[in-house]
């Protein structure tokens, strides 16, 4: 993890990727979502990912949110993340107007806790999916994990860095369960 981080974070690729076109398209229903989505900003940066950012919702804004998905793979996106709380229709307007991956992050803003928005996110009907994946932070995380992922498919150097992750993701577990045992 740390060669990874050293070679995107500190060794400049980052800041040259961050300063080329964007790859992943992060779109929220509210600025208030930001703190929830650092988690996956975050992610893309240790991985040096150029990405872009947007405040549009799905209600609020209607046709700012559908034309950002319209234009995204004209854009240079490859994956758009799309976060949101409430009734969370943002990814599967995403979704609906691209045929780009699409990964839902459901925020927990409500009263009922993102159980809201996680379902509001992932039952999308059959022909129109959004990759869903857990409520709050820890989605966010998976999120850009998720989306190197996918950029991963046809870039060999996100492969490397996304093996080193797992290796280090898994040494970080070991050394946990010896430092139990001490
Ligand atoms: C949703 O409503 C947003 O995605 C946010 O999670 C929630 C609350 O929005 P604000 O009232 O904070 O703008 O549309």
């Amino acid at each position: 993890w740390t060669k990874a981080f050293h070679r995107t974070d500190i060794g400049g690729r980052a800041l040259a990727h961050l300063s080329a076109t964007a790859r992943v398209g992060i779109i929220m229903g509210s600025d208030s979502d930001y703190e929830t989505m650092k988690g996956a900003t975050e992610i893309l940066r240790k991985f040096g990912v150029p990405y872009e950012f947007m405040v549009a919702s799905a209600h609020r804004t209607p046709f700012v949110a559908a034309e950002f998905a319209i234009k995204a793979r004209e854009n240079g996106l490859e994956v758009i993340i799309a976060a949101a709380g409430h009734a969370a229709h943002l990814a599967g307007v995403m979704a609906a107007h691209t045929t780009l991956p699409v990964i839902g992050v459901p925020v927990d803003s409500s009263a009922l806790n993102g159980m809201d928005a996680l379902l509001s996110t992932v039952q999308m009907p059959p022909g129109v999916p959004v990759a869903t994946v857990a409520i709050g932070k820890p989605g966010a995380k998976n999120a850009g994990i998720l989306a190197v992922q996918i950029l991963s498919i046809g870039d060999p150097v996100m492969a490397d860095l996304m093996a080193e992750f797992k290796k280090d993701l898994a040494a970080e577990v070991e050394a946990k369960s010896e430092r139990l045992k001490q």
